[in-house]
């Protein structure tokens, strides 16, 4: 959460910067603002409340020029929804870009007010740059060991760019708890939280690690490691296509995501069934595959639409693998005393590979004795990725929307994947193995005939878009298809939504049931069918609005819609299932007029805890 960019150049580069800013607008869209320096090595800033629209609007007509500059665009965490709380945050020749939170901000501001510092925001970036401030004037250091200097009395995440009107030919970043990456331009260079902002102007990086200091400037980068080291970090080529990063012939780009899911799971699949019998993870080593086999437990942490993706794996590890697997949120994972079991295996789950609460899931568990563990990520070089001891990429391809849809289904691909790879490990045949890259083999075709049904959902979208409150029921694999389709819909078309296991209705929902709340049930032909139906009737008594997505004739009552699907294989069932719900939730916000791609409230990576 929260976008930042900067750049040291030889050039204008307030166009640059607005254009790179606007590309990570999908991690924060509350407000946005770009300071540079003058040829008076005076500051320039500009700040908006709203989308990078907005900044760029009031920019447009002013003659402006700087070779240097910050550019954020806010989530907010301190402080509300203002111009003031906009970064870039300034104390005289300091300017300020932060992604992060300081927990002991009022503690340092009321010292700072003591000290006689005004605050004009209710941020606790101010906070930053006044101790920065007060530490030079105070010790007359450079700026570079004031930095170092007061990161100690910071408690908290601050990934930041800082730029000094006194010098203006270098920027300095510091990276903790969010993702900063440096882009290296010729005679000019870049720093981002995301590779997407640079794109178009570079494909060679440098993944800043955790506690990373760098010096940035237009001809050269120098690097302190935590230690106050230096330290040459890999430079890595990107092979993210810049023009994969547009709508393309649809209106939103969760549109395109939901329709790109045949390609990303063909992607996700590519070189890794082997000869049509075998899965193939390259990724993994001897050491892994000891692991597997010995593994007696699997411990799934993860968040959001990742959490209801491990729900999935779980019933899939447990019934098909025979491992006892448990899953939990990750912000409760990390805050609570954890009785491990034995000779268990860790696992973490995020599109983005930043998720706070998950990372710091990660580093826990590490304290805590798990045989090892592994990410299940969408992007290569993410924390997750550089701090687990193993990663398999999901392969999805960049997702924008908030709302998450491909990753979804690309990580329960993985996830299928992982469960036959442990099977065949541990069980030394490989039936079930082949049986598994056989159905998924199958499966991007499947999503195509599914994806197919767009106009039926559209029109069942139509009949329920204006209803206040959703229940969405499933059972067995299909209870977190239920919580992943309630998800959709709440994100994107603010309409409250539950969901509930279809047999759990009679201990309590069952009260809400009326003809005003329409029920969404995913019920596919298998052996938990029966008991479904039963539901089924007790709310059909109870005058409930019923809409069953199945490929089973459902003929029970009047007041039920069945929106028949094509054929599925048991095992690939939620993943298939899964669609309908997407477009559900799609069509129902765009007949609202929502935000689709940058929901109220909401960024896509939660770098904040
Ligand atoms: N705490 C700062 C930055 C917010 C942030 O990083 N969000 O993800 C603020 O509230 O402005």
């Amino acid at each position: 959460m929260c976008g930042i960019v900067a750049a040291v150049t030889q050039r204008n580069i307030i166009n640059c910067l607005l254009q790179s800013i606007k590309r990570l607008e999908y991690r924060g869209y509350d407000s946005s603002g770009l300071a540079l320096i003058n040829k008076n090595n005076n500051f320039i800033r500009f700040r908006s409340v709203g989308k990078v629209n907005e900044l760029i609007k009031k920019i447009k007509n002013k003659k402006l020029f700087g070779t240097i500059g910050l550019a954020h665009t806010r989530w907010a965490t301190h402080g509300k929804v203002s111009e003031e709380n906009t970064h870039p945050h300034i104390s005289s020749h300091i300017a300020i870009v932060h992604n992060g939170i300081i927990e002991n901000s009022l503690q340092l501001r009321s010292f700072l007010e003591k000290k006689g510092y005004i605050f004009y925001s209710e941020t606790d970036t101010e906070v930053i740059v006044h101790l920065l401030h007060w530490e030079q004037k105070k010790t007359g250091k450079p700026l570079l060991e004031v930095i170092s200097n007061i990161l100690i009395k910071l408690h908290g995440n601050y990934s930041m760019v800082i730029m000094d009107s006194n010098n203006s030919s270098k920027l300095i970043a510091v990276c903790s708890g969010s993702p900063l990456i440096i882009g290296l331009g010729v005679e000019e260079n870049f720093i981002a939280s995301d590779q997407i902002a640079l794109l178009n102007i570079t494909k060679r990086f440098i993944y800043l690690k955790e506690g990373d200091i760098a010096i940035i400037k237009s001809e050269k980068i120098k690097i302190f490691d935590k230690n106050n080291l230096i330290i040459q970090r890999k430079i890595v080529k990107s092979n993210i296509k810049y023009e994969c990063i547009n709508k393309g012939k649809y209106k939103h780009y969760m549109e395109k995501e939901i329709y790109e899911q045949p390609i990303s799971i063909r992607n996700t699949l590519k070189n890794r069934l082997k000869n049509n019998t075998t899965i193939y993870f390259p990724e993994l080593g001897l050491k892994e595959k000891n692991i597997f086999l010995h593994l007696e437990h699997i411990q799934i942490v993860a968040c959001g639409t990742s959490y209801h993706a491990a729900m999935v794996s779980k019933h899939w590890f447990e019934s098909i693998a025979n491992i006892p697997c448990d899953v939990e949120v990750a912000s409760e994972f990390s805050y609570r005393k954890l009785a491990v079991r034995k000779k268990s295996f860790f696992i973490t789950l995020s599109q983005s590979g930043e998720t706070a609460d998950t990372l710091r899931a990660l580093r826990i568990s590490k304290k805590l004795g798990y045989l090892g563990n592994l990410t299940i990520c969408n992007m290569q070089g993410s924390s997750l990725v550089q701090e687990s001891d193993t990663c398999l990429l999901t392969k999805a391809g960049i997702e924008i929307g908030v709302a998450s849809t491909k990753s979804f289904t690309t990580q329960l691909t993985v996830l299928l994947m992982l469960v036959a790879k442990i099977v065949g490990i541990k069980k030394k045949e490989n039936n079930i193995e082949k049986q598994i890259v056989k159905i998924l083999t199958i499966l991007p075709y499947r999503i195509e005939e599914i994806l197919k049904k767009n106009k039926e959902i559209k029109n069942l979208a139509k009949k329920i878009y204006n209803k206040k409150n959703m229940l969405f029921l499933g059972r067995g694999d299909q209870y977190p298809i239920a919580m992943e389709g309630a998800l959709k819909l709440k994100e994107i078309s603010y309409i409250h939504a539950e969901a509930y296991p279809s047999g759990e209705l009679k201990h309590g929902p069952l009260a809400l049931i009326d003809k005003n709340v329409p029920i969404i049930i995913t019920a596919p032909k298998n052996s938990l069918l029966e008991k479904t139906k039963q539901n089924i009737q007790e709310i059909c008594a109870r005058g409930g609005l019923i809409y069953i997505f199945s490929d089973e004739e459902i003929n029970l009552e009047k007041n039920i819609t069945v929106l028949k699907l094509p054929y599925v294989e048991e095992i690939i069932a939620p993943i298939f299932y899964i669609i309908p719900l997407q477009l559900l939730a799609y069509y129902i916000a765009l007949i609202k007029g929502t935000n689709i791609d940058q929901p109220r409230n909401l960024a896509k990576s939660v770098t904040v805890e």
